[in-house]
């Protein structure tokens, strides 16, 4: 009897969803709706594949990840909870990780759902002795994923402890682009930043984004929707978000892709992270009882 059995007896959806085995036997939900293709790992509630009907992935994927409980999948969605980046005013350790711990910790799968929006996945992690241990505070956290025409992922932050608290939060998405060189990135046109490549500067966004070398950019007080124009996928990426006060836009390039041991030194070209997230004084902070939900919609369409 494999340990997805009682998975599946629970939770499959015949010919539309099932638990798998996914890289190096990790358990993962494996759907294929009339609309999309779809596959989120347990391991950090990660959404690994978006497959629109007959497309490729929408999301990029190292070759070099690492598929380990205890360790980040590169690539994908990643979570990034209780904190984004480095732990502020705490040394890196395996206790303050960065982006924090849920990306690395195995959620529990909640319900798989089937409606006409698509089939919705929701996962679930509880605060514990060892989360407490790490950040003195009760939660949920519950990811809940729609596959369908869109990608819709919904985290839902409910404050189950008796004392307020204080999170950032991020969907770290990874977006497969022919050649970052070439993309456009519309829509952050005069919001203000903070390049995390410069200095930590401020500065005002002029016009349209593009990559021309390492990009590591916080936008502010944002709750625009961006896009990304692929010429040579003759694509359009729409991502469109509630409930979110900041962006990031990252692109490692060259040096930094190379001091990355699970990321190839010839990938960066292939990606480009446009992240919806609430950071810094956007972080959200909720009283005993607060529920907050921050939403991505991901969509694909012929360049216009
Ligand atoms: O979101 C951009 C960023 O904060 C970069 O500074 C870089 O550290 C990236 O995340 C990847 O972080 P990770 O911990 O996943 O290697």
């Amino acid at each position: 009897m494999s340990t997805l059995d009682p998975l599946n007896a629970r939770h499959a959806i015949p010919a539309i969803a099932q638990v798998i085995a996914g890289q190096d036997g990790l358990p993962a939900v494996h759907v294929t709706a009339p609309a999309a293709e779809g596959l989120v790992y347990l391991h950090g509630a990660h959404v690994a594949a978006f497959k629109p009907h007959g497309a490729p992935n929408v999301l990029w994927l190292s070759q070099k990840s690492l598929w380990q409980p205890g360790k980040p999948i590169r690539g994908g969605v990643p979570i990034c909870f209780p904190w984004f980046g480095p732990r502020q005013g705490v040394p890196a350790s395996p206790d303050s990780p960065p982006h924090g711990f849920a990306r690395l910790l195995a959620w529990e799968l909640q319900s798989i759902q089937q409606s006409t929006h698509g089939v919705t996945v929701a996962l679930a992690l509880t605060s514990s002795d060892a989360t407490r241990a790490v950040w003195p505070h009760d939660f949920v956290l519950r990811h809940h994923v729609t596959f369908g025409p869109q990608l819709v992922m919904t985290l839902e932050l409910t404050n189950t402890g008796t004392s307020p608290l204080t999170a950032e939060e991020a969907l770290h998405t990874y977006f497969a682009l022919a050649d970052v060189k070439q993309v456009q990135v519309n829509g952050l046109a005069g919001t203000r930043y903070v390049d995390k490549a410069d200095g930590f500067k401020e500065k005002p966004q002029m016009g349209l984004i593009t990559i021309t070398a390492e990009t590591d950019r916080v936008y502010l007080d944002t709750t625009a929707t961006v896009t990304l124009d692929d010429p040579i996928q003759r694509r359009r990426i729409t991502i469109a978000k509630d409930n979110s006060r900041n962006t990031v836009v990252w692109n490692p390039w060259i040096a930094k892709a190379k001091a990355m041991p699970d990321f190839g030194d010839d990938e960066w070209p292939g990606m480009l992270c446009v992240e919806t997230c609430n950071v810094g004084p956007a972080a959200v902070s909720l009283a005993p009882g607060q529920t907050h939900h921050m939403t991505a919609r991901l969509s694909v369409a012929p360049l216009p």
